[in-house]
């Protein structure tokens, strides 16, 4: 298929979205539903416009450009990713797959090419779960994950504002039905944000599933003391413990490396002060693995060893879930087709399961999904450094708009 399609004009776009929230040393900083957010959300529909798409808005936020088919009755094929990042975020993790995405209806658009099924290009509200808790509130909430009350109520961690106030506030709070539930399939292009695919010398990674996740709050409970006076035996200090139950869990999970990851992604302690003992201690604990079994196994060892070690210390511990998904697998049929075109195009490929989390992992539990992995520089992600290159950027267009036009002019 020799669609117009234009790398340079994709690199350009990426540049020019990457100046909105642009931080030092290179990288972004778009906490969903703030007004940066809401600035590469109106840059994406004045791209779309030029298109010739239409926009849809969802009460979530989730936006739907869509380039009508031939047949308006057949369900339609998407593709997309996410704008919002990380506070000290890079510029890929996310554009790359809405740009990707854009240009793929831009030659469409140029070239009067009109595919049978419609194509809908979609950017998912609030992947990042590091302003509103927990990550892909957007997609999970689009796709019947989680209720709408506990998508629109959930909390800023970084302040009283729930997800819904910031819809508003913004106002990105849609009324439309995007129409995705009934789709034929979805494909999200990502950087790998690992070092696997650059480390083997492969151009593409076919993603064919993804890990299980669980992260979860561990509330330590001890007791306030004087940092001087208080003798240590007699010291119920959450801080230590919590550290105690930190170092306890890597351990459990280095066991079963390199499949295991383990980070406490936030430690948060009151009162924390100097001169005091403190008394209380929450962490953002984030477990990972391959097999979901094992996840559940790896959880019940860490809870016995924070028992064991609430018992010595004399303190009470509690964890609580609040972001999970089993092992994901996404469609042969589709990671089939991603190989093909790779084939086709001369692109280095192997499979490849995400540690990270994605969009399409809630898009696989209602449809068929896909996703297509580009390497990025060192495997550096969530950090401003994060890079690619050009040639990669290419690939990556190139493979993924031969997937998503074939199967939106695939027969029913
Ligand atoms: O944490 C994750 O895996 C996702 O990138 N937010
Ligand atoms: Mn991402
Ligand atoms: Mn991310």
């Amino acid at each position: 298929m020799n669609l117009p399609l234009s790398p340079d004009r994709l690199w350009d776009n990426l540049m020019a979205l990457a100046r909105i929230g642009a931080t030092p040393g290179g990288g972004n900083n778009r906490p969903a539903l703030s007004a940066l957010d809401s600035q590469a959300r109106h840059q994406l529909v004045a791209w779309g416009r030029e298109a010739g798409l239409t926009l849809k808005v969802d009460r979530f936020g989730n936006m739907a450009l869509r380039r009508e088919g031939r047949d308006p009755t057949r369900p339609p094929v998407l593709v997309g990713s996410h704008l919002d990042t990380q506070p000290t975020g890079g510029k890929f993790d996310g554009p790359y797959g809405v740009l990707a995405g854009l240009e793929i209806l831009r030659a469409l658009h140029e070239a009067g090419t009109v595919t049978e099924a419609p194509i809908v290009l979609v950017n998912w509200t609030s992947e990042e779960g590091c302003r509103f808790s927990p990550s892909m509130i957007g997609a999970a909430a689009a796709m019947g994950v989680i209720t709408p009350e506990q998508a629109l109520n959930a909390p800023a961690l970084d302040d009283a504002e729930r997800l819904g106030d910031a819809l508003t506030q913004q106002g990105w709070a849609g009324t439309d039905d995007l129409g995705l539930l009934g789709a034929a399939a979805y494909f999200e292009a990502h950087i790998e944000q690992g070092p696997i695919l650059e480390a083997e010398g492969f151009d593409i990674g076919v993603v064919t599933g993804g890990f299980a996740t669980e992260r979860a709050l561990v509330t330590v409970i001890g007791k306030d003391g004087h940092a001087g006076s208080t003798p240590m035996p007699m010291r119920q200090d959450a801080l230590l413990a919590a550290a105690e139950m930190a170092v306890a869990a890597e351990r459990i999970l280095l066991a079963r490396a390199p499949e295991g990851r383990f980070t406490v992604c936030r430690f948060l302690v009151t009162p924390g002060a100097d001169g005091v003992v403190s008394g209380e201690a929450r962490m953002a604990m984030d477990f990972r693995h391959p097999e979901t079994a094992v996840l559940e196994a790896l959880w019940a060892e860490a809870d016995a060893a924070f028992a064991e070690i609430a018992l010595r210390r004399r303190v009470q511990v509690a964890r609580e879930a609040y972001w999970r998904f089993p092992r994901v697998a996404f469609n042969p049929a589709l990671a089939e087709r991603l190989r093909v075109a790779a084939r086709r195009h001369g692109v280095s490929q192997r499979d490849i399961l995400s540690g990270a989390g994605h969009d399409a992992y809630h898009a696989a539990a209602r449809m068929p999904a896909v996703m297509l992995f580009i390497p990025c520089h060192g495997g550096v992600s969530h950090h401003p450094s994060e890079s690619i290159s050009r040639e990669w950027a290419e690939q990556g267009l190139r493979v993924l708009a031969d997937a998503v036009v074939e199967t939106a002019n695939a027969k029913v």
